[in-house]
């Protein structure tokens, strides 16, 4: 079984729409295996965007990421990296399929309401990052 590390990122609890996103989560048939409610530190937001560190948007990314609580998840089934890049659309929400998560609740490229490890090797470094004793 297959393993990824979901954000709900702080836009996305702002809105109050962390029910909405797990049970999208829950109707595709993902397994949820740990969950957490908490405000990120700078140290952790670099780290877990750390190949965004060139970046142009870096600061302002880090800053927004830590700037209220989120909801880190690890989900699991068959696939689970692309199973839930798909429900989450494209990065550009603008653009993202109506019908995906981004595509029906978000405008902006970056509070595009979650985050999905974008591979099997992401996803160890992320879970490792924010669920260590998992
Ligand atoms: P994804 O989250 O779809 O894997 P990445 O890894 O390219 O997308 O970007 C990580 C995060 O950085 C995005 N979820 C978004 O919040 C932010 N981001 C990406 N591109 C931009 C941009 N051009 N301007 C501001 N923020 C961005």
């Amino acid at each position: 079984m297959e393993r990824t590390l979901v954000l709900i990122k702080p836009d996305g609890v702002r809105r109050n729409i962390v029910g909405e996103v797990i049970s999208r989560i829950e109707r595709k048939g993902l397994k949820l295996v740990a969950m957490e409610l908490r405000t990120l530190d700078a140290e952790t937001a670099k780290t877990h965007y750390e190949e965004h560190a060139e970046r142009p948007f870096f600061g302002s990314l880090v800053e927004f990421i830590t700037g209220g609580p989120l909801v880190a998840m690890v989900v699991e089934g068959e696939r689970a990296v692309e199973a839930f890049r798909a429900l989450a659309g494209a990065t550009d929400p603008v653009t993202a399929t109506p019908g995906t998560i981004r595509g029906d609740f978000a405008l902006e490229v970056q509070q595009n309401i979650v985050h999905g490890s974008d591979s099997t090797y992401s996803a160890e470094r992320e879970i490792k990052l924010f669920f260590p004793d998992l």
